[in-house]
């Protein structure tokens, strides 16, 4: 049978890229066509991203992506959750804002003095973070002259398609999404200002949004159709972790360590509240409920600081070798301190927690990569321990996926941490998941596909490595 093709746009929150996703004799490949940086970008009022950067990007990439694969049959976008564009006659009012952006505290006060944390979990099933899409509309004076909030792969589409919608697994990150009903809770809206207006319907993964037309057409060098994915980049991590077990774990760990459970309903008791667990939507109506853990962020600050100090690049492999090298006591700190969720100055933040703890500090760069590592396997084994608390569930083994399977320090310091064996890969799920709905939506894997097909597809397509934990 003839090679299918889609193409899958992926942006995390320090890079982009563009892949080909080519299904070929049961298997699924995935090439590297375009890689771009990103991060936050100072700006006069506040943390932006560069998004009309980023969107060039992404035209550029396609249109190599179809030089290289004419037969492309459509696209998917997914990013990082809650942020938004605001579009006002048809065009992007500002550059979004990052979620890291401190005007959410202003927000979250404002949410909470008219809906109360307790009084939203039940409803929205969310863990607080305080950068939530509410509370950043809530921080936000241009949303009620804007006709339309669009989440950052909705944005994409609509720019290529000229198409407005809200897929679904990402709406389910804003805070206004009902968690039992599906749709969106605007009696909660109105009870926080939030014009209806700016909500758009709702479209589910597997969906075809429009196809690419006008300017961005003539860029991309085809009428592409795009189909939605799910564009929660977490949501399709999820969906291309090749679960061995129904008692799994996985964790999703990039910038940010996603560490939970799929379930096929939320749980929204008052012990998971206490504990900070988010019901998010999967694709197919399953939830994922888990909690944020700071992941690689810290080390990738940590590193992108002692390059400003050196003014040279700091090579990853070599720094976590040495770092796997360090003998005797590695201090830990809480990685989810919120202290470290601002960008800049990373050492000194850790060393200031560390110290504030009466920790000692280490004294050498592997030494202190050591600790960030060990703390972020901490963080996740308890996690991973309140999961199974708060399910009642006895888990068997840990799927971990995304950039931070290579870290094999990682990976094994999880293991040990959570006694728990590790199953390590694939490294880019994010963007398997995205190629796997788009696929079932052309209709690679038959009528009936269910989410363990597009997963049994994986596990043919890549080999995980295992880590067992040590006494
Ligand atoms: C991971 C992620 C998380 C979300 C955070 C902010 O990339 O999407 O799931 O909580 O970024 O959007």
């Amino acid at each position: 049978s003839a090679v299918r093709a889609v193409a899958a746009v992926d942006l995390g929150a320090t890079s982009g890229r563009v892949m080909i996703g080519r299904f070929d004799g049961g298997m699924l490949r995935l090439e590297p066509v375009a890689r771009f940086p990103n991060g936050p970008v100072a700006g006069q009022d506040g943390l932006h991203w560069d998004f009309s950067a980023l969107y060039g990007h992404i035209l550029d990439g396609l249109r190599l992506a179809l030089e290289r694969e004419p037969a492309l049959e459509s696209v998917g976008i997914d990013s990082w959750a809650v942020d938004y564009g605001l579009i006002r006659d048809g065009a992007l009012v500002a550059e979004p804002f990052h979620y890291r952006d401190d005007r959410t505290a202003r927000g979250v006060e404002a949410v909470h003095a008219v809906a109360p944390f307790d009084e939203l979990y039940p409803r929205n099933g969310l863990q607080f973070l305080p950068f939530n899409t509410l509370y950043q509309f809530a921080a936000d004076d241009r949303l009620t002259g804007s006709d339309v909030a669009l989440l950052i792969p909705d944005l994409v589409a609509f720019l290529l398609t000229g198409r407005r919608g809200a897929e679904r697994t990402n709406a389910s990150t804003t805070g206004l999404l009902d968690v039992r009903t599906g749709a969106w809770d605007l009696g909660l809206a109105a009870r926080l200002g939030i014009p209806a207006s700016v909500l758009p319907a709702i479209v589910d993964p597997g969906t075809h949004i429009g196809d690419v037309s006008g300017v961005a057409a003539t860029h991309v060098g085809a009428v592409l159709p795009v189909i939605a994915v799910g564009s929660h980049d977490t949501a399709s991590a999820v969906a291309a972790v090749p679960l061995s077990s129904p008692d799994a774990a996985y964790i999703s760990c990039g910038t940010w360590g996603l560490v939970g459970l799929e379930l096929d309903a939320p749980v929204l008791s008052d012990a998971a509240r206490a504990a900070n667990f988010t019901n998010e939507g999967g694709v197919d109506g399953r939830v994922r409920f888990l909690h944020n853990v700071t992941g690689l962020w810290l080390l990738s600050e940590t590193v992108r600081a002692w390059e400003d100090e050196d003014g040279s690049p700091v090579a990853l492999p070599e720094l976590l070798d040495a770092a796997a090298a360090v003998t005797g006591d590695v201090p830990l700190f809480d990685a989810d301190d919120p202290r470290l969720a601002a960008p800049g100055d990373m050492p000194a933040r850790i060393g200031a927690v560390l110290a504030e703890a009466g920790s000692p500090i280490p004294a050498t760069r592997p030494g202190l990569a050591r600790t960030i590592v060990e703390s972020i396997a901490q963080a996740f084994a308890d996690a991973l321990a309140t999961a199974a608390l708060l399910t009642g569930r006895e888990l068997d083994a840990v799927h971990l996926v995304g950039g931070g399977s290579l870290n094999r320090l990682l990976c094994q310091a999880t293991a040990d941490r959570s006694g728990l064996p590790v199953l390590a890969g694939p490294v880019e799920a994010t963007a398997l998941g995205n190629v796997l709905v788009q696929g079932r939506a052309q209709g690679w894997f038959g009528p009936d596909a269910t989410l363990e097909d597009l997963r049994a597809v994986v596990t043919a397509s890549v080999s995980l490595v295992r880590y067992e934990p040590r006494g």
